[in-house]
């Protein structure tokens, strides 16, 4: 199997359920970093994933068209990595964290668009955080990646 079948069966494995937004969400937290924008739509795969770092704070979008986005960063062993996502009101997106290896790490898949996770890193390398439209309106997220340590 390619990586992007690899990807999409395991993507598929972990759909959740969920509702429409409720119409007094807020709307963006406060997320704070240094600012990446989504330079490509070409990221919808591990091996196409655009590069970032820890400490980014990533605006990008994400639709019934464009389903999946893939990022990627290095961290370090023992690091503790805090991703915190805002999808906006009217979508669920989900996101998902895999290793260099496609397993997958952590899931965030609330109702709506607000995700977070945190990992401690157990190797150092490439980690890939993957955003997935999973239903409702087009969302336009804003998504840092973070480390306290
Ligand atoms: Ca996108
Ligand atoms: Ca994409």
């Amino acid at each position: 199997m390619n990586k992007y079948i690899i990807l999409a069966l395991a993507l598929s494995l972990v759909g959740c359920g969920g509702t429409d937004a409720e119409e007094n969400s807020p709307g963006f937290t406060s997320i704070s970093g240094k600012s990446v924008i989504e330079t490509t739509e070409d990221n919808d795969t591990i091996s196409t994933a655009q590069v970032v770092s820890i400490g980014s704070a990533i605006t990008g979008s994400v639709s019934t068209s464009d389903v999946i986005d893939v990022y990627q960063f290095d961290t370090k062993k023992g690091q503790r990595v805090e991703v915190n996502f805002d999808g906006g009101t009217g979508s669920d997106v989900d996101i998902y964290l895999y290793n260099s290896d496609y397993n997958v790490l952590r899931i965030s898949h609330e109702d709506g668009s607000e995700e977070s996770m945190v990992y401690d890193a157990s190797y150092t390398g490439t980690l890939y955080l993957v955003v997935k439209h999973y239903e409702g309106d087009d969302s336009t997220y804003q998504m840092s990646i973070a480390s306290s340590n």
